[in-house]
């Protein structure tokens, strides 16, 4: 009953709620060129990266297009057995956070770095949902390089945004929380008085990428769902969906869903920034985790910092605005010319679309329809560019292709809707297959879309691949969008769950690539790096045995001399140094997983023999005509 109460909004948004409907038609209305469009011959590259986020397997997932060729699955969050990511001890640091090592988070928003509001190709950035944090990848290598976790936050959602210079990587928390987290244990109800919404501002260093958490700006208890910054003339400010304007902290009791406009919440950080240069904000004690990967000595650190600036928006009146924006905004996206903010209200009939010089002159005459929690909120005409009517039902996120068009996709009705952004009349729509989340256009968030393409990213399959039990994979469409109708090209499985993705022309990513790691420059300490220095090193109950593995053969390959309990390090160095030739490493009873070295890289695996015997340890990787051969023993002793 209190179900129906709440949703009983309108019929429509109870069907937002609840699920989705198919299509009418559900043939695939694909025209004849579409193989053609799509076939990559053997031996040729594709066209297109297309980085997609894993969702709940915790990964990024590389895909070439236009073929939707898996080309990688790239760990961020969660450990991967197939390369030893969170299972070697060079990797395990990346996963600490101030609640001890965690294998495991839920990964929804990918954004590639920027300069001057186009993708440069260096990094590519992903959030953690579930314990908040960001992470940074690096595109030369496809290894993640570092992560930073998040304090005063809780649903890490509206992240990992950037401005258009990586300037920052911003990050805004679903749930509202006790801004000093140190000290959460407050009561649930009294959500009014101590829970904020509150946006991490990382700073990203130009050079190296490296992350610092900057400043945080402490809003009202909202919850925020997703961002992006303003580009171009919208340079220096930065939007974010809020649902939940009535505060509501349980659906049970209080209908969250029952004002009739949450907000779109207009952050000025420069001048957030000028406050921070003229020593204002508080300190608040905390502990986050930051986590790097250090290339020179192929190993992370993971270091526990104390302390973050938090600047307060009531305070200081004139970094925060609040645009009334219709029923539950999701996306929030802006257009490449950086005038048009687009808001999708998932239980809305309708796309509103703000204009940001009209905002900047409603700031300025003061045009407020009152305050939330000491922040203005502005006149919803006075920053309203325009609604495009009846698009769809359930939109949720929307990109661009620099022609003029925005593409919006819509969960409810399923299909992917084209507008033209100045008239906001709807040009095109195409269904989709089914009810899809995210999509993302080549470049779609940038200043200078690349276009050409659209991937839709679905999140029910039903009768799209062969069954697999109960569980379907996502299902991914590709369209063209070269002409003025969208066309549908290809189906293409997913991993784990995707939300939003990216992508960039692969001339700027492909040629960049390392190869492998000269062995001269191996700075690890473990490092071996000839065969003749091959060694195991006894330390009391620790034992280090330096390995190297070279075409086909480990040195040392017969250990004696090790007891049951005794932590054995195998640190094995590759010695080759030629592109695609990693070894692996793999040992009989062992806890962890196995190694995945890479040339001229070392990497150490941890074991404790629980029992004596006899233990066989092998490369895993087909290496050469002799892979199989790549094996060893060791004999572990009773105590
Ligand atoms: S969310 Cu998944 S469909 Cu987490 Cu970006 Cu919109
Ligand atoms: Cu080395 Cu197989």
């Amino acid at each position: 009953m209190k179900i129906i109460q709440l949703f009983g909004i309108s019929a429509f948004a109870s069907l937002a709620f609840l699920g989705s409907c198919k299509p009418k038609g559900t043939e695939t209305a694909v025209s004849g060129d579409a193989a053609e469009k799509v076939y990559v011959a053997p031996g040729k590259y594709d066209e297109v990266y297309n980085f997609v986020s894993g969702g709940f397997n915790g990964q990024m997932n590389v895909y070439g297009l236009p073929s939707g060729r898996l080309l990688k699955v790239v760990p961020i969050f969660s450990v991967n057995p197939e390369n030893g990511y969170g299972y070697s001890e060079e990797t395990k640091p990346m996963l600490e956070t101030s609640h001890g090592f965690i294998p495991w988070d839920d990964q929804h928003h990918l954004e590639l770095s920027q300069t001057n509001g186009e993708q440069d190709g260096r990094w590519i950035f992903a959030n953690a949902n579930n314990t908040p944090r960001v992470a940074r990848v690096n595109l030369k290598t496809f290894r993640t390089e570092e992560i930073i976790e998040l304090p005063n936050s809780a649903g890490n959602h509206s992240s990992p945004f950037i401005t258009e210079n990586t300037e920052y990587v911003v990050a805004g928390t679903r749930f509202a929380v006790p801004t000093d987290d140190m000290n959460g244990d407050v009561p649930i109800n009294s959500f009014k008085e101590n829970f904020k919404g509150v946006i991490s501002f990382i700073g990203v260093n130009k050079e190296t990428g490296d992350m610092n958490l900057s400043f945080q700006i402490e809003a009202p208890g909202v919850n925020f769902d997703l961002s992006h910054a303003g580009k171009g003339k919208s340079h220096g400010w930065f939007f974010f969906s809020c649902y939940n304007s009535e505060q509501a902290n349980s659906l049970l009791e209080v209908n969250a869903s029952q004002n009739d406009k949450d907000f779109i919440m207009a952050v000025n950080w420069k001048k957030a920034e000028e406050y921070l240069k003229a020593g204002k904000g508080r300190k608040v004690k905390t502990q986050y985790a930051h986590n790097k990967f250090d290339e020179k000595t192929q190993t992370a650190t993971s270091k526990m910092e104390q302390e973050v600036t938090v600047l307060s928006a009531k305070e200081l009146k004139d970094i925060c605005y609040f645009m009334p924006t219709p029923k539950s905004p999701h996306g929030c996206d802006v257009d490449p010319t950086g005038e048009y903010i687009v808001g999708s209200g998932k239980l809305a009939a309708l796309i509103p679309v703000h204009s940001f010089s009209k905002m900047l002159k409603a700031i300025e005459n003061k045009e407020f329809a009152g305050e939330y929690d000491g922040i203005p909120i502005l006149k919803y005409e006075s920053t309203l560019y325009g609604e495009v009517q009846k698009p769809g039902l359930g939109p949720l996120h929307t990109e661009f292709d620099g022609k003029g068009n925005a593409y919006t996709s819509f969960f409810v009705s399923s299909e992917v809707v084209k507008w033209d952004i100045k008239t906001l009349k709807v040009l095109d729509r195409q269904p989709t297959f089914y009810s899809v989340g995210h999509l993302m256009v080549v470049g779609g968030d940038t200043k200078k879309p690349y276009g050409k393409y659209l991937v839709a990213y679905n999140k029910i399959t039903k009768d799209r691949f062969l069954p697999t039990g109960p569980e379907l994979t996502q299902s991914a469409q590709l369209y063209d969008i070269s002409g003025d109708k969208m066309k549908l090209l290809l189906d293409f499985p997913t991993f784990g769950e995707p939300h939003y993705a990216q992508a960039v022309p692969a001339s700027l990513i492909k040629d960049q690539q390392v190869k492998f790691y000269n062995i001269a420059d191996n700075k690890h300490p473990y490092a071996t790096k000839g065969e003749a220095e091959s060694k195991v090193v006894r330390q009391g109950n620790k034992v280090h045995v330096y390995m190297t593995s070279i075409r086909s053969h480990f040195a040392p390959d017969n250990i004696e001399g090790i007891k049951v309990g005794d932590e054995v390090y195998f640190h094995v160095t590759n010695l080759e140094q030629d592109w695609d030739v990693p070894h692996g490493f793999a040992i009989k009873g062992n806890q962890n997983a196995e190694l995945l070295i890479m040339p001229g890289e070392t990497s150490t695996l941890k074991w404790v023999p629980k029992k004596p015997g006899m233990y066989p340890m092998y490369c895993t990787d087909f290496c050469s005509a002799l892979h199989q051969e790549m094996q060893g023993y060791v004999r572990v002793s009773p105590a």
